[in-house]
């Protein structure tokens, strides 16, 4: 095999793909992850995670020899940080996965050597990595290009948008900028633009932040709506009749492990300034709890006027509709707190997109419905849409399933 020319670190839900596209061009590719159980899978053609379309790239970037996985990083010219980057308590960014990918590959640098960083990162994570590079190695101070470029890709739709979206690509310096500019244009048809490392990780952080401070505009009116009587799915679609108004939609809280996440990374560094940041977290985290305190609320007031305990029927886990992603899912969160305080009453889990799950026991949407006095919508997947809910249910529509149908709830 010739000697290979791109190291990518971390082989999750982003840096898997990338190296999928990259070996796809047939640019031989070196992918490293610490997980030994990881590295097996992709040698084996196979893959760890869901996402359409990339087991087939896998499969034949391993076949065809341009995709290799090993838990240690080896020579090349390229090398891609493509690791996590989580919190830690106080919501503190945590970039220990970066600076050990980083110190893991100092040894092998060499001159005009490209180091990429994709992993969200707080501002100045790329200057400070070249300061530890050019600390340990200073024979190669200023002979290295070095840069920041984010990824954008929706979950469900990665192998698509890692080739057309548009990328930002900052580098330390100009050079730096335009030769990442010219790696990235091997593999991808978006436009490129050029900008500055500090300017590129802050863009990542703010397109984020602006869908999660969005989202919670949506949320918070949901919570005004549900105090003023007014149907907000209805309020919000006539709003966007407004030639320049496009509120986004309320549901059960923020999931995933992005919009979620790197708000604070923003919040963190400048607690004084992001006020609306901030605020827009706590908001969407407050949906969540409010939605399970609802299911609550209306549990107990059926027993008063029924006397019996009602049959609840919690519809969808998936952290947004349509997927069978689990992660981070405020719908999970509302499901485990209802259980907690679950007092005799018949519970129906429904996840039409998994087969089965290790802590919920789950009923089929249909039967569940049939079967539940309280129906609580907490994902707005297709197969909730079309049913027929018979009159004497009560909905708790979190999600807008029903949209403007006749519903209790936010
Ligand atoms: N949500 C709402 N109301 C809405 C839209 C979304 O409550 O109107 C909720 C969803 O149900 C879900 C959460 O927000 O719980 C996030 O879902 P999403 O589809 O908005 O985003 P993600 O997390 O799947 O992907 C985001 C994308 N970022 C933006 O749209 C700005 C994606 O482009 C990023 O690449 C990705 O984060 C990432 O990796 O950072």
């Amino acid at each position: 095999m010739n000697k290979p020319q791109v190291v990518i670190i971390g082989l999750g839900y982003i840096g898997l793909p990338t190296a999928a596209l990259i070996a796809q061009s047939k640019t031989h590719v070196h992918g490293v992850d610490i997980n030994p159980e990881v590295v097996e899978t992709i040698n084996s053609g196979k893959i760890h995670i869901i996402e359409p379309e990339l087991d087939i790239a896998v499969a034949n970037a391993v076949k065809e020899g341009y995709l290799k996985a090993t838990t240690k990083p080896i020579v090349a010219n390229t090398y891609l940080i493509v690791v996590p980057t989580p919190f830690k308590a106080r919501n503190e960014p945590d970039i220990s996965f970066v600076d050990s990918a980083t110190k893991a590959i100092l040894p092998l640098l060499k001159e005009d050597d490209l180091y990429i960083i994709e992993s969200t990162s707080p501002i100045g994570t790329t200057e400070k990595m070249m300061h530890l590079i050019y600390s340990q190695r200073p024979e190669l101070k200023d002979k290295l290009f070095i840069a920041y470029c984010p990824e954008r890709v929706l979950p469900g739709n990665v192998m698509y948008e890692l080739v057309h979206n548009d990328r930002v690509i900052g580098g330390v310096n100009q050079s730096s900028t335009d030769k990442a500019v010219a790696f990235y244009r091997q593999f991808i048809k978006g436009d490129l633009h050029k900008t500055n490392a500090r300017t590129a990780e802050m863009c990542k952080l703010v397109e984020n932040s602006s869908r999660d401070v969005q989202i919670a505009f949506a949320n918070e009116l949901s919570l005004i709506c549900d105090k003023a009587d007014i149907n907000v799915w209805e309020l919000i679609e006539l709003a966007n009749k407004h030639p320049r108004v496009n509120i986004l939609q309320p549901g059960c809280g923020v999931g995933g492990h992005c919009i979620a996440v790197d708000p604070y990374f923003i919040v963190s560094d400048y607690p004084l300034e992001s006020k609306i940041i901030g605020k827009a977290r706590e908001i969407n985290n407050y949906k969540s709890f409010w939605c399970a305190e609802k299911v609550q609320t209306v549990k107990m007031e059926f027993e008063i006027k029924h006397g019996h305990k009602p049959n609840i029927a919690l519809m969808g886990l998936a952290f947004k509709p349509n997927i069978d992603d689990l992660r981070e899912s405020p719908a999970k969160y509302i499901a485990q707190k209802v259980l907690q305080n679950a007092n005799n009453e018949e519970y129906y889990i429904v996840e039409p997109n998994i087969e089965s799950h290790k802590v919920f026991k789950l009923t089929n949407y249909k039967n569940a419905v049939a079967q539940a006095d309280i129906i609580v919508f907490l994902v707005a997947h297709n197969e909730f849409k079309n049913l027929t809910i018979p009159k004497n249910k009560i909905v708790l529509d979190f999600c807008g399933v029903l949209k403007k149908e006749d519903f209790k709830g936010a």
